[in-house]
């Protein structure tokens, strides 16, 4: 061996050993630096921004009172990680609402009714906080069996009107329906038309909700029992058969005037009510007609649930008895298919949303 291989040997050596001595120090950071990261809480940042698991409910806003949430969940538009930092905790997603039971626990059962104490507005809304705005309302822990549209044939009774909204909220609350107040206001001075008002309020309401249930009410009756429920049943239904002003009495079994109730369909059925009554009487038994002609009955409330009270008044300008009624409610079956809902023209004049009710005030024309 050589002089200079030797040396050169001896170089290479000295090379790999400081080559070596550099490789220690890097590789224990290295090392260190690896055990630092958090491996786990990477693996699930991963997991979540990909939604391989069922999405958390951030940002959802909690359902209105009352209302159901949506079966379909939308998946939600991904959420960068600052920003879920600032959301609520991810709640369990909100329960659908069970249908509430067929009689309320709610009711009371008799109630005292008296027109003798004022009563007004203000007081009513702040009695009545679970209202919605123009007189709507559903039940917060129960999703109600029947969407009822209250249609009150109208014009210048506004004492009335106070004392029916101050007994009928509290009532229909305890009732559990999911409801609205419409009060068809009849504009201008011709004679009155009662049961066209009806056949407007049905129409306009629709146009607002979907009701399957109407009932419509004089703005004078108020009942005595809350078991009275205003609601629709198998057969259209006469809810104030029971009056004091007749001694709580049923006059006769064919009485439909007051307060009464029909399903959609049953009001369909019957082409609605005639639009042809001008003045006071008749329509009621006319509507009783179109019933019985259609092979339906009238249901009522038993004697002790049914009783109500009229708040006592004179007979009001022009809604003078309509001379023509006894001969027009002889002519039902002839008429109803052409007068009727198929036949309803009217225009809106105004609509007011007010706190308690929905008022429509309407044009109806004159005989
Ligand atoms: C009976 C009937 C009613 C109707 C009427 C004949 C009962 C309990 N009631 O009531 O349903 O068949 O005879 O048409 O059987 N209205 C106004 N402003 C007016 C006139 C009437 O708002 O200027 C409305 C109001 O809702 C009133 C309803 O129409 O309650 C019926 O009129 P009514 O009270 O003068 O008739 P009444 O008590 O004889
Ligand atoms: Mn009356």
């Amino acid at each position: 061996m050589s002089k200079d291989s030797v040396n050169f040997n001896l170089l290479h050596q000295t090379c790999k050993l400081v080559v070596l001595l550099c490789l220690l120090p890097i590789s224990v950071t290295l090392v260190f630096y690896i055990c630092s990261l958090d491996i786990t809480s990477l693996f699930d940042q991963n997991l979540q921004s990909g939604y391989a698991v069922t999405p958390p409910n951030y940002g959802r806003p909690k359902p209105e009172a009352g209302m159901k949430e949506p079966a379909i969940v939308e998946p939600e538009p991904q959420i960068k990680d600052e920003q879920k930092s600032m959301e609520p905790e991810a709640q369990p997603p909100a329960k659908a609402l069970e249908k509430c039971p067929e009689t309320s626990p709610l009711l009371v059962g008799p109630l005292r009714v008296e027109f003798n104490t004022l009563v007004n507005l203000e007081q009513i809304k702040s009695e009545n906080p679970n209202l919605e705005y123009g007189g709507r309302f559903r039940p917060k822990d129960c999703e109600a069996l029947q969407k009822v549209a209250i249609i009150i044939p109208f014009r210048n009774r506004d004492e009335h009107l106070k004392y029916w909204l101050y007994y009928m909220h509290p009532i229909l609350q305890r009732q559990q329906l999911d409801y609205g107040v419409y009060v068809i206001n009849q504009d201008g001075d011709q004679l009155f038309n009662r049961a066209k008002l009806l056949n407007i309020g049905f129409t306009e309401s629709l146009r607002e909700y979907d009701y399957d249930c109407f009932v419509f009410s004089d703005v004078d009756l108020i009942p005595i029992d809350d078991r009275n429920t205003y609601k629709c049943f198998s057969q259209p239904r006469h809810l104030s058969g029971y009056l004091d002003k007749f001694g709580f009495r049923l006059l006769h079994n064919w009485l439909f005037g007051g307060i009464s109730s029909l399903s959609k369909e049953q009001y369909l059925k019957i082409n609605g009510f005639p639009n042809n009554y001008w003045g006071w009487g008749g329509e009621d038994d006319d509507i009783a007609n179109r019933v019985a002609s259609k092979g339906m009955s009238i249901s009522r409330p038993s004697k002790e649930v049914g009783k109500c009270r009229m708040i006592k008044h004179s007979s009001d300008k022009q809604n003078e008895p309509n001379p023509q009624r006894f001969h027009q409610v002889t002519q039902t079956k002839e008429t109803m298919d052409k007068d009727g809902i198929n036949s309803l023209s009217y225009r809106v004049v105004k609509v007011d949303k007010f706190d308690l009710f929905t008022k429509i005030t309407v044009d109806v024309g004159k005989p």
